[in-house]
């Protein structure tokens, strides 16, 4: 096995351990290593050294005084979709609400269109670039969810494209299965029929293919209520597989009390989220994956991260990539809108983005932190801290991206 050598790392900035941080922990969690160099050993972190002391490798590094971190992870994604969304702008402009848009026909409806029209290897092709801009940018794992194609062979569609993209494009993918994303048309005003379907006719074939491991359901005024949010979850666990809920996004209509309750991996969105779903997530060890890029796009208030964080929610800050309401997959921008817009610490966005979006992708044991024996993911940042990198903004700041011990081109 060849080894790779990162010398001279001025900070090294990472927390411990794979389990999420919440409260103080959040912050306190982070540890700043100066002078630090990286043993890399295949696709393994061998270890950490200081400088002077690191054992001498195949291939060297050299990192000039600048900020490493582990990779980041984006834990929400709707990655897997057809066309955009550009000429709903201007009615959003004009006042359109999210929910307005939907109902008329348009938002998830119209992507599900473009989306059932293309081809898989449109698909493929389109997210592949994807994940080549977001792997520039440092995001080394992405979660990617379903939940636009709203029928058998559609939504089976997508899940494939997501195993190609890991299988043979040797992408950290992590599947999310979300038919009960919109009411689609051939079941329109009929939620509680679709939510069935979904559990009886499709589920089933997505769990003998193998094609997730997490199971979403977008809980909002219009779409799917609490109990049909309750059942679709609890036909997910049933497969054993983990869960996902959109809450609050808009209305706090339940869904972050049922995520608590139901022991759902994460909740997303949480805009509006009170103190019951904090106290219930707070309970049920979810973690809250806040995706303030959509808050920016759609005009919206910012979730409370300090009072999820104080409450001892573990937060992660996830970017959403889909093409309605938040079309950038730049998660960089989303730290930044961490630390200005939720006023978290560098320390907590940055545990919001590794150890923390590790774990609501279920894989804090294998990613989320530079230590002995997890994925070589590390980021080499043209930065000297942290504070620095939820600072600046609108750049890309990530100077070298190395991947399972090889480094990104
Ligand atoms: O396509 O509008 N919120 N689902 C729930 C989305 C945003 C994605 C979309
Ligand atoms: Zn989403």
């Amino acid at each position: 096995m060849s080894t790779l050598l990162v010398k001279n790392i001025g900070v090294l900035a990472t927390a411990e351990g794979s389990e999420p941080l919440r409260s103080a922990a959040q912050h306190d969690g982070i540890k700043r290593r100066e002078n630090a160099a990286i043993v890399i050993n295949g696709d393994t972190i061998q270890g950490v050294y200081e400088n002077d002391s690191a054992p001498i490798c195949d291939e060297v590094i050299d990192a000039e005084g600048r900020l490493v971190t582990a990779g980041l992870v984006d834990a929400h994604t709707h990655l897997i979709f057809g066309g955009w969304r550009q000429h709903e702008v201007p009615l959003k402009l004009r006042g359109a609400g999210y929910l307005e848009i939907l109902q008329a026909g348009g938002g998830i409806l119209n992507t599900l269109k473009a989306t059932r029209a293309a081809s898989e290897d449109e698909l493929y092709d389109r997210a592949e670039k994807v994940l080549s801009e977001m792997l520039a940018h440092g995001i080394t794992t992405v979660e990617a969810k379903s939940g636009y194609g709203l029928d058998i062979d559609n939504e089976l569609k997508q899940l494939r494209v997501i195993k190609r993209l890991k299988e043979e494009g040797g992408f950290d993918v992590v599947p999310t299965f979300m038919a009960a994303h919109a009411v689609p048309p051939e079941f329109a005003g009929d939620p509680d029929g679709y939510i069935e379907f979904i559990c009886t006719q499709i589920l089933p074939k997505v769990a003998d293919d193998e094609l997730c491991e997490f199971v979403d359901v977008f809980c909002e005024t219009g779409v799917f209520d609490v109990e049909q949010s309750r059942k679709m979850l609890q036909f997910a666990q049933i497969y054993g597989f983990k869960t996902k809920i959109h809450a609050d996004e808009i209305d706090a209509i339940g869904g972050s009390v049922l995520a608590g309750e139901m022991g759902a991996t994460s909740a997303e969105h949480l805009i509006a989220i009170n103190k019951e779903g904090i106290d219930s997530m707070a309970r049920g060890g979810t973690i809250a994956c806040l995706l303030p890029g959509t808050s920016l796009y759609l005009g919206k208030d910012f979730a409370p991260a300090r009072s999820m964080i104080e409450a001892g929610v573990p937060v992660a800050i996830c970017t959403d990539f889909n093409p309605g309401s938040c079309p950038s997959c730049n998660l960089q921008f989303c730290m930044n809108l961490g630390y200005l817009k939720y006023r978290m610490t560098p320390e907590e966005v940055l545990s919001a983005v590794t150890i923390n979006a590790a774990c609501a992708v279920g894989m804090g044991k294998s990613i989320g932190t530079v230590e002995a024996g997890k994925q070589a993911d590390i980021v080499i940042w043209d930065a000297p801290d942290i504070d620095y990198l939820v600072y600046r903004f609108g750049s890309n700041l990530a100077s070298k991206v190395i991947r399972k011990g090889k480094i990104v081109e």
